[in-house]
């Protein structure tokens, strides 16, 4: 008589579920169904304009960096902490338009051509195509002279120390001047001896009309704007 044993090899299985609410800010691999005790890696991909903070803990403990690696002991859930990019300004004007609250700055819910960082420094309205345009262009005579130039016309907001603007102008699309636009105490400063400026608030918003006339008197006038955040 042949006598067989029977040996039954039990694998536990433990689980690591990542508490994703925005897959499409920030997207986890990694998460899923594992042998026990084995070492489970997530890594995070944020899309441009979120910042990855980092990892909750189930003890609420929190790990910072893009990736984390966790060994799989029954249910685990990691929640991945996130933000949007920009100012606390920008977080504050985007969250109070409900339907927009997890947009990014490069993001343009209206499809107007004008990202939302843009629609902020502006003052325009994120969600409603006006096509209003951020820089205008047009000719200038600079006071008591007959001297003409190029004139440049913005609205930008001033009540956002974070944000740094530059002016490029040109006279080729090549070669490309940048000259630091601030806000001072009283208005604006662009501080290049070949460049008037004005300035006046609108409403109380914020938002300024700064009004800058380029008086080198080259055929061609290029102009552009370089917004970004500073830290
Ligand atoms: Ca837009």
């Amino acid at each position: 008589m042949n006598r067989y044993a029977y040996v039954a090899h039990f694998t536990r299985t433990a689980e690591v579920w990542v508490v994703n609410s925005v897959p499409d800010l920030v997207a986890i691999t990694g998460g899923g169904r594992y042998r026990e005790g084995a070492n489970v890696t997530l890594d995070s991909t944020p899309r441009e304009g979120v910042e990855f903070l980092g990892w909750q803990m189930p003890d609420g403990t929190v790990v910072p960096g893009p990736s984390l690696t966790v060994p799989a002991a029954g249910k685990t859930f990691v929640t991945p902490l996130w933000r949007l990019k920009g100012s606390e300004g920008y977080r504050d004007w985007i969250s109070n338009r409900f339907s927009l609250s997890l947009q990014t700055t490069n993001d343009d819910p209206d499809n107007d051509g004008t990202p939302n960082i843009l629609e902020y420094v502006g003052g325009t309205n994120p969600a409603f195509p006006d096509r209003a345009q951020l820089v205008h262009a047009n000719s200038c005579i600079l006071q008591g002279t007959q001297e003409s130039g190029f004139l440049i016309d913005l609205n930008l907001r001033g009540n956002d120390p974070i944000l740094r603007y530059t002016l490029q102008l040109s006279s080729d699309l090549q070669n490309w001047e940048s000259v630091p636009l601030s806000r001072t105490a009283t208005g604006w400063n662009i501080g290049e001896s070949w460049l008037e400026i004005q300035s006046e608030a609108l409403g109380d918003g914020g938002i300024w009309r700064v009004q800058v006339c380029d008086l080198r008197g080259t055929p061609h006038h290029f102009a552009r704007l370089v917004v970004r955040f500073g830290e």
